[in-house]
């Protein structure tokens, strides 16, 4: 059964850690809303980024994927506005300047060829809307505050997209369920030119806090909550940004694309083949994780998928590379890419006890030589542990 999105009215139902910041973040949303539309939002809409655990480029052949959500996210305060206008703003105006289209016009015109932060948001809008049958929008106000980088393999463009479709659904009195809303935004994105899977959407529409998701694409969508074994000490998770960007939509005709054409060469499809095995393996062992060294068996199959992307379907990079080596020198289980690659971010799963030796490594090793004049703050964006969040909602 698909439910509908909830509202939450507690942000600690969202954030498992430093909720005094994000309430800090919500407000300054707010505040920075009223001043630049002269009221108060009506709710805020908010769709995470994932990180994928194990089961890359496999999504788009139909075959089942391993993420979970995360914390960093997408959130967009809106309103009604009583006219027929749709405004859209940015909390960072300068990189992403506001925007202003006809409700029932031009938002629903969207030229892949110009890489225009606001052809994500008209992705979403037009999504429901297509779905829906209609282009009888109602005018209304947005401001988007993201904090999930872009091109770096975290699903920016998921979040927005699906925080877009929440915000649109709202405002004109619509409630599709989960899995609509979530099948809607991994079509939507092939009108800025991605031919992507469904695996980013899902996830951000349907994560849940403490577990991963199995994701099934056939016969129908389903995604099936995955607890992580209980070891001891329990497992974590690490993510690390090589800060080399990849954007798909820029690269697309030579990476992206170009891959998603190419699974039909047994080059190719080998690595598709292999790495749907490790994800079904994956699954099976956190859901009866019998017998010695799991977490090694779980890490030994996140290493194996870093290989078969290095070398059968070169979508990683030095930088990737690099990471993975370090981490695993310093005690990871299992290091690998995750998301498209070609850049942006990997993942490592850790013993807890080990995190901060494994963020020392990394922070030694790669950042402080390839990036010595990164901030604490900056090495703080790049290098986090991460846990699996929670969903899309509302909050009001
Ligand atoms: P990222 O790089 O996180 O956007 C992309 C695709 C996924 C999947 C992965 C590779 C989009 C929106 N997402 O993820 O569907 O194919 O690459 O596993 O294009």
């Amino acid at each position: 059964m698909s439910l509908p999105v909830p509202t939450v009215k507690d942000l600690s139902s969202i954030y498992s850690i430093n909720v005094d910041g994000q309430a800090k973040r919500y407000a300054r949303l707010t505040e920075s809303f009223e001043k630049t539309y002269g009221s108060k939002p009506d709710f805020i809409a908010r769709a995470p980024g994932r990180v994928n655990i194990i089961g890359e480029h496999i999504d788009y052949c139909g075959f089942p994927v391993f993420p979970m959500a995360i914390a960093p996210d997408t959130l967009i305060a809106a309103r009604a506005s009583g006219t027929s206008r749709v405004r859209v703003a940015n909390i960072n105006s300068e990189k992403y300047p506001a925007r202003d289209f006809s409700a029932t016009g031009d938002v629903f015109d969207i030229d892949s060829r110009v890489h225009e932060w606001s052809n994500y948001f008209k992705c979403g809008y037009r999504g429901v809307f297509d779905y829906l049958g209609r282009k009888d929008g109602k005018g209304f106000d947005v401001l988007l505050d993201g904090t999930v980088p872009a091109g770096s393999g975290l699903s920016s463009s998921a979040a927005f997209v699906c925080a877009t479709e929440l915000a649109v659904q709202r405002i004109n009195n619509v409630d599709l369920t989960q899995s609509e809303l979530a099948s809607i935004a991994a079509g939507a994105e092939c009108h800025v030119g991605v031919n992507s899977g469904g695996m980013d959407q899902t996830a951000s529409i349907m994560g849940q806090q403490g577990s991963a998701l199995f994701i099934e694409f056939h016969p129908r969508l389903r995604a099936t909550p995955v607890k992580f074994p209980e070891t001891s000490p329990p497992l974590a998770f690490i993510i690390a940004n090589t800060l080399v960007v990849s954007d798909k939509h820029v690269t697309a005709p030579v990476c992206y694309n170009l891959r998603v054409v190419e699974t039909r060469i047994l080059n190719r499809a080998l690595h598709v083949f292999s790495e749907t095995l490790r994800v079904v393996q994956f699954r099976q062992i956190c859901e009866h994780p019998s017998g010695d060294n799991v977490a090694v068996r779980l890490g030994a199959l996140m290493n194996q998928s870093q290989d078969s992307c290095r070398d059968t379907f070169e979508c990683s990079c030095a930088e990737l590379d690099e990471l993975c080596t370090i981490a695993r020198g310093a005690g990871a289980f299992g290091s690998r890419l995750t998301g498209a690659g070609w850049g942006g971010c990997s993942v490592h799963m850790v013993a807890a006890d080990k995190v901060e030796q494994v963020k020392s490594a990394l922070a030694e090793q790669y950042y402080a030589k390839r990036y010595p004049q990164l901030t604490r703050e900056q090495l703080d964006d790049a290098l986090f542990a991460t846990a699996p969040g929670c969903g899309a909602c509302y909050y009001v």
